[in-house]
């Protein structure tokens, strides 16, 4: 099958809003230097890209790991995922947790489907965070249909969905801003800063503080993205060594790299604890406050 990838039709009957050269959103950056757009409310228009996307047939899947405690948390996620993530289209979510008997009953609309998957329990919440790679991975190779042109989100499960997160994310290799540095110089930013480290970034280098809790894009791309973290995770442990923020320090390396196709803006990964900034039209994902010392193993 050919990949439709690059090849975007739209149905010669739809009207919609001229595009504008000259107008649009200047209050903030829509694209990167490396010509990848920023994804900011205000820079598509939804009609048009459902449209487009709708008649591919494509499956949108989704990981979100829910390890002890945080099986709390996805009764809400789940709830809102129906009402905002990829509505009217294919979505499969794969949970991940060692509690498969209290995850939530939650209905999904035709088309979209639940899978719990049982993994380990875990002592250290550092290596739940960063063992979701190797098991995005596996996912990949042995549960995803090996189809060109769908796409997988990877989410943190401790928060919820606010607003529409639909087409306007897929892309090839996919990565969030996130809320917390976005107006940091690089040299602010939380990277690995040790070179012994296969997460380390220099001083001057790193373009964007991309978070953890929300990647994705085709499933070739965060195959590759999934592999080389765990690689990397797993050789830097070998020498005892875990980068500042485990599996996120080794996703900014890899976006460093690799520069994502398509760049979200913190609209899909605010903080519940922020207030809103005004260049922030609409918050779509937001993670809840919670209580470290409650919910994690150690
Ligand atoms: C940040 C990142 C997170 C991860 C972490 C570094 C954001 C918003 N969050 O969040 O993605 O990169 O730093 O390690 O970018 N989990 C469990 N059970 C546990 C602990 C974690 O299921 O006991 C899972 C769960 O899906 C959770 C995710 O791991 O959403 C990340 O853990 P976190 O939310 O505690 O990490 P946090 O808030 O420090």
């Amino acid at each position: 099958p050919v990949s439709h990838e690059f090849h975007l039709v739209a149905p010669d009957h739809l009207r919609y809003e001229q595009p504008s050269i000259l107008r649009g959103r200047t209050d903030v950056v829509t694209v990167t230097p490396w010509l990848a757009p920023v994804v900011w409310e205000g820079t598509f228009n939804q009609v048009l890209l459902d449209s487009i996307y709708k008649p591919k047939n494509i499956t949108v899947s989704a990981t979100v790991f829910a390890v002890g405690k945080y099986i709390m948390f996805l009764k809400d996620f789940l709830e809102t995922a129906e009402q905002h993530f990829f509505v009217g289209f294919k979505v499969h979510i794969y949970v991940f947790t060692d509690r498969p008997n209290e995850a939530p009953q939650v209905r999904m609309a035709a088309g979209r489907q639940l899978t719990v998957r049982s993994v380990p329990s875990s002592k250290r919440w550092q290596e739940i965070s960063a063992r979701r790679m190797e098991l995005i991975q596996t996912l990949i190779e042995e549960q995803l249909p090996n189809r060109s042109d769908d796409y997988v989100f990877c989410l943190d499960v401790d928060s919820k969905f606010h607003g529409r997160w639909g087409a306007e994310s897929l892309d090839g290799l996919v990565a969030v801003i996130h809320p917390g540095y976005y107006k940091d110089g690089r040299s602010r930013f939380p990277y690995e800063r040790r070179p012994a480290s296969r997460a380390y970034l220099a001083p001057g280098e790193g373009d964007f503080y991309y978070c953890g809790g929300a990647f994705g894009g085709l499933l070739q791309e965060v195959h590759h993205l999934a592999k080389t973290c765990r690689s990397n995770f797993e050789a830097d442990a070998q020498e005892g060594i875990e980068a500042a923020w485990q599996e996120e320090s080794h996703l900014n390396r890899y976006m460093w790299i690799n520069k994502p196709t398509k760049v979200l803006s913190p609209e899909y990964l605010w903080q519940d604890f922020k207030p809103q900034n005004p260049e922030v039209h609409i918050i779509r994902f937001s993670g809840v406050v919670k209580n470290y010392a409650e919910i994690r193993p150690n």
